[in-house]
């Protein structure tokens, strides 16, 4: 909810719900003081099934923004950063060497850290029944993640090399890492990281937005409409 001097003009609608993957893009919007509305979508209501939103977001799933100056909509995170970034010419550099080593590790964050960290928080912590294969095969896999960022980390301050839209991209997951069963001793460079990128001005200020908007926890009735059902609705 930007209104800085140097904001872009036409601005964001925000559609938006306080999860990691709609944190990302809250960090990017304060990060370059875009010019944003938001539009609460509570997930756990099942805001993201309704006509309106879907024409925004074909998979059901929030964020999405529209660019009101180019009247667009876009859904997918790593899409609305990569577009954000490239409009507002921050968070991703110009030359093709630094652009493709934030690029790779923006795809490394949305096609595999993401969904393998969502679905170790959901097994060890949502499941109805316990599934211990399932537990196993993914904290074993999001461990095996960690530890791959936390090596890459062992001699940079940022994921690739400058603050980027790779560490807004994987920020708000590694964040949830006790959800996540990870002890944080185990992977120094990646506790480091996450104490530098969380005391930035504009991630806090991401966070305060995420506390206005839903301040509580899950209720029951969230984790029903969230958990209990597995494919889209008709
Ligand atoms: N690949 C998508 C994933 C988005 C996603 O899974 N969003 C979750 C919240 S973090 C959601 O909208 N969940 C609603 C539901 O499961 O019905 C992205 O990166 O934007």
């Amino acid at each position: 909810m930007n209104t800085a001097a140097n904001a872009t003009a036409a601005g964001v609608d925000f559609y938006y719900w306080p999860t990691p993957n709609g944190q990302k893009v809250a960090i990017f919007l304060e990060e370059a003081l875009v010019n944003y509305r938001v539009h609460p979508v509570d997930i756990g209501k099942g805001v993201q099934f309704t006509p309106e939103f879907e024409k925004l977001s074909p998979n059901n799933r929030m964020p999405a923004i529209v660019d009101r100056e180019l009247d667009v909509s876009i859904f997918e995170s790593g899409a609305i950063l990569l577009h954000l970034a490239e409009k507002t010419r921050r968070f991703i550099p110009t030359n093709p060497q630094g652009r493709v080593e934030v690029l790779q590790w923006l795809f490394w964050q949305v096609a595999g850290l993401g969904p393998i960290l969502g679905q170790t928080v959901f097994f060890r912590n949502y499941a109805p029944e316990a599934q211990p294969l399932a537990i196993d095969r993914f904290s074993k896999e999001a461990k095996r993640l960690y530890a791959v960022l936390n090596k890459r980390l062992a001699d940079r301050e940022y994921i690739a090399n400058e603050y980027s839209i790779a560490d807004m991209a994987a920020f708000p997951w590694a964040l949830q890492y006790a959800a996540q069963g990870i002890a944080l001793d185990e992977f120094p460079h990646v506790a480091r990281w996450l104490d530098r990128v969380g005391n930035r001005p504009a991630v806090k200020r991401a966070y305060a937005l995420g506390e206005e908007i839903r301040p509580s926890q899950l209720t029951d009735e969230h984790r029903k409409q969230l958990y209990g059902q597995q494919t889209q609705k008709a």
